[in-house]
């Protein structure tokens, strides 16, 4: 894979980075995307799955798939891609790592300060009362677990469709995008809003833009680089030629 001198000889230069990720950084760990071919909504209609009118027609179904997906996660480790992206966090004056994604492999990977746009699927919390749940979510026969405080049913931390993002995250999001001189969308179909939009506010902020992605994507043609590659391939080749170049100077 090529990665263009010019492009990091700017990366070199630049003190304030801006990363936005989605599910197709966690492919490489196992965790399916939502819509790459065989992924997640092509198996569950997500209207029905991942929204709250779904889990109120039908909490049980849709708590089981949570506790499906959470399986996975729990069971994969972060790939080369979120370690090379952990470690280029002090590599910059000013770092920000936004993701979509909800299964925290940033964190285990050692990001720091990940601002999570849709929640994360460890954490639950009741739907009348907001208390979070820390209780046994392993029932026998995977009832969905019911609020100690009122008695109202327990549901997990992420962002559903339909559902508001999380104002403060949302705000640090689109001030970061606003504020850096790279920007890289690196994993995502840029389908999902308003998350989407935040590639498009860094280019028109005047920030280089980065894709990082095997295939294209609706945003494909605004990008100023636009690297065909798996994260987890590219990212490490990205953060040796940057090392190697800033150990030069
Ligand atoms: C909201 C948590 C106010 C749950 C998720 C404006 C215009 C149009 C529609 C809307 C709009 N504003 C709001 C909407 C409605 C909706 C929306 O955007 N719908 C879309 C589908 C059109 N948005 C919302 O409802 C948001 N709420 O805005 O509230 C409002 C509400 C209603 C109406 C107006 C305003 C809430 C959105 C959050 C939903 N929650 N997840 C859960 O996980 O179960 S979204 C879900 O999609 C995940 O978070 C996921 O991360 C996210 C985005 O998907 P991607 O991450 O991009 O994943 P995807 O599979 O699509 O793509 C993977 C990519 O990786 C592919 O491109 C692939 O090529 C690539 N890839 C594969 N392998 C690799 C790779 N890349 C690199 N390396 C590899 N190895
Ligand atoms: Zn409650």
């Amino acid at each position: 894979m090529n990665i263009p001198d010019k492009l990091i000889m700017c990366i070199a230069e630049t003190q304030k980075v801006c990363i936005l990720t989605g599910a197709g950084i966690s492919a490489e760990s196992g965790i399916s995307t939502f819509r790459d071919p065989g992924g997640l909504w092509s198996k569950f209609n997500p209207a029905e799955l991942a929204s709250i009118d779904g889990f109120m027609s039908n909490p049980k179904l849709v708590w089981e798939w949570y506790q499906y997906r959470r399986g996975i996660v729990n069971n994969s480790s972060p790939n080369a891609g979120h370690y090379s992206i952990a470690e280029m966090q002090d590599k910059f004056e000013d770092f920000t790592l936004i993701t979509q994604n909800v299964d925290r492999l940033h964190q285990k990977a050692g990001s720091r300060s990940v601002i999570e746009l849709h929640g994360n699927i460890i954490d639950n919390y009741c739907i009348d009362c907001k208390t979070p749940f820390h209780g046994n979510i392993n029932s026998a026969n995977n009832e969905v677990p019911i609020c100690e405080v009122c008695g109202g049913l327990i549901r997990p931390a992420v962002v559903w469709f339909g559902e508001m993002l999380p104002e403060k995250a949302l705000k640090l999001a689109y001030k970061a995008s606003e504020n850096c001189d790279i920007f890289f969308s690196i994993g995502t179909s840029a389908e999902v809003y308003p998350a989407a939009n935040l590639p498009l506010v860094a280019k028109q902020s005047g920030a280089l833009t980065v894709e990082i992605n095997p295939n294209t994507t609706a945003i494909s043609y605004s990008m100023d680089y636009c690297i065909n590659s798996n994260s987890g391939e590219a990212l490490p080749v990205i953060l040796d030629l940057l090392t190697k170049l800033r150990g030069k100077k």
